[in-house]
């Protein structure tokens, strides 16, 4: 009878595998404790990141538990509106996925709004060239943006489908969003995180948790 439940059990855990594969692609959930490996985050602006223990819970919250024990927590000051922000390489195929995800805490005293930028590859050579004449804008591949606000205390997750994103260098890449691996394309190679402040001068103090691509 043990036996027949390990095997069950096993089988479960395969079923279970084989839906998570296919229903999502996690980019980071942060429970490792370490943002500077699998993967690696950058920062850039005046934006600096650690990873941080989530805040014990009060009342039942099925979003704040599944961000676990551990999100990224960026913070940072401006005089200009920009603060800065964070990225990691991807190198995914996402076509097979409609919407990023990610859920995000805030802070009742400083506002603002992330800009999620996605890149992906149009030149077919897996890798973003970027032009440090010009921002280090992209110079074959296409930039998606989308702007979500940033809400107070607790984790708001965020859902955004594909299509609300818009190709930000018209003329850059071939302004369709074709993110997947196919004839040496390396589809989505790229995510960054851009903070930009509510009043001109401030700070900013938010985390990030769960960060993926679903549908
Ligand atoms: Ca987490
Ligand atoms: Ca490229
Ligand atoms: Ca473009
Ligand atoms: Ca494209």
């Amino acid at each position: 009878m043990k036996k027949f439940g390990l095997a069950l059990g096993f089988v479960f855990l395969l079923a279970l595998g084989a839906v998570s594969q296919f229903s999502f692609y996690l980019v980071d959930n942060f429970e490792d404790g370490d943002f500077t490996k699998s993967p690696k985050w950058w920062r850039f602006g005046n934006l600096g990141a650690e990873v941080r223990q989530n805040p014990s819970l009060e009342a039942r919250d099925l979003i704040a538990e599944s961000c676990g024990d551990y999100s990224l927590k960026v913070s940072g000051g401006t005089t200009n509106w920009y603060v800065g922000g964070v990225g990691t390489n991807l190198g995914v195929d996402a076509s097979r996925f409609s919407r990023f995800q990610l859920d995000l805490y805030g802070s009742h005293e400083w506002r603002g709004k992330i800009i999620i930028e996605l890149f992906e590859d149009d030149n077919q050579n897996y890798s973003i060239e970027q032009d440090p004449q010009n921002n280090y804008e992209p110079i074959y591949d296409d930039k998606w943006l989308a702007e979500v606000n940033i809400q107070g205390q607790g984790f708001t997750r965020i859902s955004l489908p594909f299509t609300a994103f818009r190709d930000v260098n018209p003329g850059v890449g071939d302004d369709i969003w074709n993110p997947e691996e196919k004839d040496g394309s390396g589809g989505l190679l790229k995510l960054q995180l851009v903070a930009i402040s509510e009043k001109q001068e401030g700070e900013m103090d938010f985390s990030i948790d769960n960060i993926l691509l679903t549908y």
